[in-house]
């Protein structure tokens, strides 16, 4: 029997600056993830996706948090959602929505892993940290807060409490190219792993990510991966509001998903930032879908070993 994964969609563009992530969800199952994954034996069932009711603004000492009761509410809907799923299934995959999801759904996951006695990792592979406070984000765009949030930063109070905070030495920021002053001085407070693209270019994505992956496994961790599509280089992946020049290319990308695979360590997957909105004939929905494909065992040929070391 395959393995069995639930796709929830999170359709949220409340976090970001520009429209159109809500359509992202459907963009994803346009691009054929499910038959995909089906294509390589998984036991695929599709949840939907996750609704909000209407909410009344939410009042905070930081004048310039856009959308803060919008996001509040996403964070309440999900969470649960997201530990039912871990839960229930080998591997869930969240699909955004922007990364405000991640407030949600890292949470959830959290808990369940919590709950089973297992320590939760989270491989952010990202242009951005992410990793503001309410207090401390200048844009007010509250898909730059997830980070701090899982992690029980002070600054987040306004969040539902956590009942599993994520602790930041579990933490692996890949890709790393865009980052804020509070978001410096909070990954230097912090010691956060946070692997840039200066170290990719010196010695590739394999050495860092190899790393991480034996510190999970020497723990018996469970890996949350949160896949930004602004993680990779805009050439090959435009449909984000947040472009960042000198991202992950296609290969560098796939050889993570693929390592990822070998390892046997995921256990939940978070697809965020796509906007549809802005995407070139579904080539980044389409590239989105790929990733995953690699992650859930789609590869060109066996190899003799699903060892990663
Ligand atoms: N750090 C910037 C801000 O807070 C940009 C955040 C952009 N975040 C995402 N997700 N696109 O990574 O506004
Ligand atoms: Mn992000
Ligand atoms: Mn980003
Ligand atoms: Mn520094």
């Amino acid at each position: 029997m395959g393995k069995s994964c639930f796709i929830l969609g999170a359709p949220i563009e409340t976090g970001a600056s520009q429209p159109g992530c809500l359509m992202g969800p459907a963009a994803l199952r346009t691009a054929g993830l499910i038959a995909s994954l089906r294509g390589l034996g998984w036991d695929v069932r599709d949840l939907g996706d996750v609704t909000i009711p209407e909410v009344a603004p939410v009042a905070h000492p930081n004048p310039v948090l856009r959308n803060l009761a919008q996001t509040i509410a996403w964070i309440e809907a999900l969470e649960p959602r997201a530990y039912e799923a871990a839960k229930g299934c080998d591997l869930p995959i969240f699909m955004g929505g922007d990364h405000s999801i991640s407030a949600g759904t890292v949470p959830g996951v959290a808990r369940a892993a919590a709950e089973a006695g297992r320590p939760l990792f989270v491989l952010w592979l990202d242009a951005h940290p992410d990793l503001h406070t309410l207090d401390t984000t200048e844009s007010g765009n509250l898909h730059g807060t997830p980070v701090a949030y899982f992690t029980g930063q002070p600054g987040c109070e306004a969040y539902p409490p956590l009942a599993a905070p994520v602790p930041p030495e579990n933490l692996c920021l890949m890709g790393i190219r865009s980052v804020d002053g509070a978001e410096h001085t909070r990954i230097h407070d912090l010691g956060v792993e946070v692997h840039d693209m200066r170290v990719i270019d010196e010695f590739g994505v394999l050495k860092p990510l190899r790393e991480f992956l034996e510190r999970v496994e020497a723990a018996n961790g469970l890996l949350h991966v949160s896949l930004d599509v602004d993680f990779l280089e805009p050439g090959i992946a435009p449909a984000v509001g947040t472009t960042v020049p000198g991202g992950a290319t296609f290969r560098e990308a796939h050889l993570i998903m693929e390592t990822l695979c070998d390892s046997g360590l995921v256990s939940s997957l978070d697809l965020v930032e796509l906007n549809p909105f802005l995407d070139e004939r579904g080539r980044t929905a389409t590239l989105m879908c790929d990733l995953a494909a690699s992650l859930m065992g789609r590869r060109v040929l066996d190899r003799p070993t699903r060892r990663f070391f």
